[in-house]
């Protein structure tokens, strides 16, 4: 091929990669890197600490329509009078371990009189909360799949026998029933126990000895439901979906970092997203560890895969740990092209275009239009992206960045901003929500006063579109400390963390709107999970500013 002719190849093929999206430019890491990451990912597997259970008494379920959607479970007597008596007479027995546990439950049965002469069928319902055990499950109206609750029919042939139930449950109540008597004979259940496990430790260091009753009670609440969370993954929820998800790791990462300090569970699930990735090397929302580590195939989700970004950061400011910053950075630099990608001349995010090829998350918020809240966490991911780049000497390979960060920021106050409520409107219907308020404050893209005004002018609005759940709730929070507004930041808190404790609260809930104890986004709540990774960060903040939570 003369010199003439080989111009002009490159210039078609330029010419064809112009028309190409940006993101499919991306090249893959290789094969190398993968395996390194997936070795690393590895090598930093936790041991799970476990721990033998045994039930602390037994319960009686009661309707309560003051009780936290409608059920509440009752101390009655000790276990003692469960195994001590013949089941039969039994059956529906509602046992409680007092505490929320994650793992193997085992159980025995034995003779009570006359000989066994047929199999037993039992039916166990593990609840995370009391209407668990109360609401049927069917007819089954939820979008997730129905085996994701616990209820486990277990057939035993041979009396006397130990089981252990090969499912890991996650629960506090359980409820036991006889399906299948035999006429015949009846029987003992004794040793009802779980292996419970967790790869949290259990040393962390306790509060002022000031703070207040509630708060106590909110951090403990939220240490439990990390410490259920914490698994060999930061699971999500250790009923459902029991997987990594970056978002949730995230902000678990942030509650880890003040309590159990288990940071090498953080390095393995950076290490294990990045290994999952795709061909053009953008992050899976999601990743499974089991039977081999794979990803959700084809779930990208935007705003999780520039968190990654965040949580890499937010590791390696907590460790030091600059070799695995160094050796991830590659993937940090990768997600960026998703905003580049997306980003048009005005500086404004492409969001319909956006929220047609990708998964935009924000919230669990039916109606929520979140073409600001994107623009608002792209431009905060920016800058958290940038900030890790000069801590590792990186910032001459986003040299675009901080220019991308300023049109983007103005882009925003001019096009989004609302000079007549003074707020954020998102979409043609110029939605007022509280996710468009908070992303932009964090965002940097208005002052701190401003940012208090906004907040301010937020709360006054009645029919504003608030959070729907504590994954949000943890983003104003923040918002509010960013702002200066302590006094609300803690009111936040108490009113809505701590409803969830005075309603019996044992871990965090995944969904709580206090307008609606129903609300499930998967359309049937027993499918919700109640000790769920994102509502831990409580911890976070009540360490995090002692000045604010712990005075
Ligand atoms: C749900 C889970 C998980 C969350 C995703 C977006 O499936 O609750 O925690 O990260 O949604």
């Amino acid at each position: 091929m003369n010199h003439g002719s080989s111009i002009s190849v490159v210039t078609t093929i330029s010419l064809i990669l112009s028309f190409l999206p940006l993101f499919n430019l991306a090249q893959d890491y290789g094969a190398v890197a993968r395996k390194k990451w997936l070795d690393q990912a590895r090598v930093n597997k936790p041991v799970l600490h476990e721990r033998l259970i045994k039930p602390v008494r037994l319960g009686i379920l009661k309707k309560d329509t003051n009780a936290f959607q409608g059920w509440k479970v009752e101390t009655s007597v000790a276990v003692d009078s469960l195994y001590q008596r013949g089941f039969k007479s039994q059956s529906g027995v509602i046992v409680d371990f007092g505490e929320h546990f994650t793992g193997y439950v085992s159980f025995s049965l034995a003779a009570w009189g006359r000989t066994p002469d047929a199999p037993l069928r039992l039916k166990f319902t593990f609840g995370e909360v009391p209407s668990e055990l109360a609401v049927p499950f069917e007819p089954y109206s939820g979008s997730l799949s129905r085996a994701w609750l616990q209820d486990e029919i277990v057939t035993v042939s041979e009396v006397p026998s130990t089981l252990t139930i090969p499912r890991r449950l996650a629960f506090r109540y359980v409820k036991v029933e006889l399906l299948s008597p035999s006429i015949g004979y009846d029987f003992k259940l004794t040793d009802l126990q779980i292996k419970a496990t967790t790869s949290a430790t259990e040393n962390v260091a306790s509060l002022l000895p000031n703070t207040s009753p509630l708060v106590k009670e909110i951090d403990r609440v939220g240490l439990r439901t990390l410490r259920e969370c914490m698994q060999t993954v930061y699971e999500d929820g250790p009923k459902r979906d029991r997987r990594l998800w970056i978002g949730d790791l995230y902000l678990e990462a942030l509650a880890n970092d003040l309590s159990f300090k288990n940071h090498n569970l953080t390095k393995r699930c950076l290490y294990l997203l990045a290994a999952l990735s795709n061909k053009e090397g953008y992050l899976h929302g999601t990743v499974f560890e089991r039977p081999e580590p794979h990803p959700q195939e084809g779930q990208l989700l935007f705003d999780y895969a520039l968190l990654y970004n965040v949580a890499l950061r937010n590791y390696y400011k907590n460790t030091n740990d600059r070799e695995t910053a160094l050796d991830l950075w590659p993937v940090a630099k990768r997600q960026l092209e998703l905003v580049k990608s997306y980003l048009m001349h005005s500086g404004l995010i492409d969001y319909d275009r956006a929220a047609k090829e990708i998964w935009i998350f924000i919230d669990w918020k039916d109606g929520l239009h979140k073409d600001v809240a994107i623009q608002g966490l792209a431009i905060y991911a920016l800058k958290q992206t940038y900030e890790l780049a000069k801590s590792l000497g990186k910032e001459h390979e986003l040299a675009e960045v901080p220019e991308m960060i300023r049109k983007m920021s103005a882009a925003a106050k001019q096009h989004l901003f609302d000079k007549k409520t003074k707020l954020f409107l998102s979409g043609v219907d110029k939605q007022i929500s509280y996710a468009s308020q908070i992303w932009m404050i964090l965002g940097g893209v208005v002052s701190k006063q401003e940012g208090a005004k906004i907040v301010n002018t937020l709360i006054a609005h009645k029919e504003a579109l608030k959070p729907g759940g504590p994954y949000l709730y943890h983003y104003l929070l923040q918002a509010m400390i960013d702002c200066g507004m302590k006094d609300e930041a803690k009111e936040t808190m108490l009113n809505y963390w701590g409803a969830m404790v005075e309603k019996g609260a044992d871990t965090f809930w995944e969904v709580y709107d206090p307008a609606d104890e129903y609300r499930s986004p998967y359309n049937f709540y027993p499918i919700n999970s109640y000790c769920h990774a994102w509502s831990c960060t409580p911890v976070y903040f009540i360490r995090k500013y002692p000045e604010i939570f712990q005075d």
